[in-house]
């Protein structure tokens, strides 16, 4: 997170962040049912556990319940999950968590949003070039919601496109960064998770916004997935 602040106590209980074991495994991921973590499709291979709710990257006690769960089976990668494209995996957890899910936009909230909506993104990734990967503690940050067509355009001579299955945020001096992939964008107005954090060039690059992909245009495989495993999404 470039340009952000430690996250307080209770902000973000559902915060997943990847493990090895009880290593950090350089990506961040969200409970969205009380036995699923959704994360990045890039992310997969870098975790086998979710430490969910933890504030700092020790092991003791930050400030707030959080619960070291591994993984139960394989994560399920989006079936049009393709380099950048459908960013999207869910983890099913060996036990269901204690901790209450985020909400997730399933009505599509994002298309009611205009340039100045603010926004939030959180993790443990990369603060500045030269600063340790993993930060001590837990950092957010707000950026601002870029209208899709701006995003496009920014993105026009880009080795990849933004999609429809991707939306943009940025604000000057302050974005998602390595090591926050997979990780949450809220909008914490109406406390709904609206993306994920994807790819980007750089970070808080001028003229390249944070790409995250879109909640709202897989919501239909999110549901579908959790409740096939007899699980209920918020
Ligand atoms: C990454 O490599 C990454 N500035 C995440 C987010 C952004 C760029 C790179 C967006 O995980």
């Amino acid at each position: 997170i470039i340009g952000g602040d430690p996250a307080s106590q209770g902000t973000y209980p559902w915060f997943a962040s990847a493990m090895i074991d009880d290593i950090w495994g350089g990506c961040g991921g969200m409970l969205v049912a009380p036995e699923y973590v959704l994360t990045a499709a890039h992310c997969v291979g870098s975790f086998n556990a979710f430490d969910i709710g933890s504030l700092c990257n020790t092991s003791e006690n930050c400030g707030q319940p959080s619960e070291l769960i591994a993984m139960s089976g394989q994560p399920i990668v989006h079936p049009e999950y393709f380099i950048v494209e459908n960013d999207f995996a869910l983890v099913k957890l060996e036990r269901r968590s204690t901790i209450t899910p985020v909400s997730m936009d399933s009505n599509n909230l994002v298309s009611s949003y205009s340039s100045s909506k603010s926004l939030w993104t959180v993790g443990f990734g990369r603060q500045d070039p030269t600063a340790p990967y993993y930060p001590e503690e837990l950092f957010h940050v707000e950026v601002k919601y870029v209208p899709h067509s701006i995003c496009v355009s920014n993105y026009e001579d880009h080795i990849f496109d933004v999609t429809n299955n991707m939306m943009c945020a940025a604000d000057p001096g302050q974005d998602s960064c390595n090591g926050d992939s997979g990780g949450p964008l809220m909008d914490r107005e109406n406390n709904t998770l609206v993306g994920i954090v994807s790819w980007g060039e750089d970070c808080a690059h001028p003229e390249y916004p944070g790409v995250y992909a879109k909640i709202s245009s897989q919501w239909n495989w999110i549901r579908d997935t959790i409740c096939s495993g007899h699980s209920t999404p918020r």
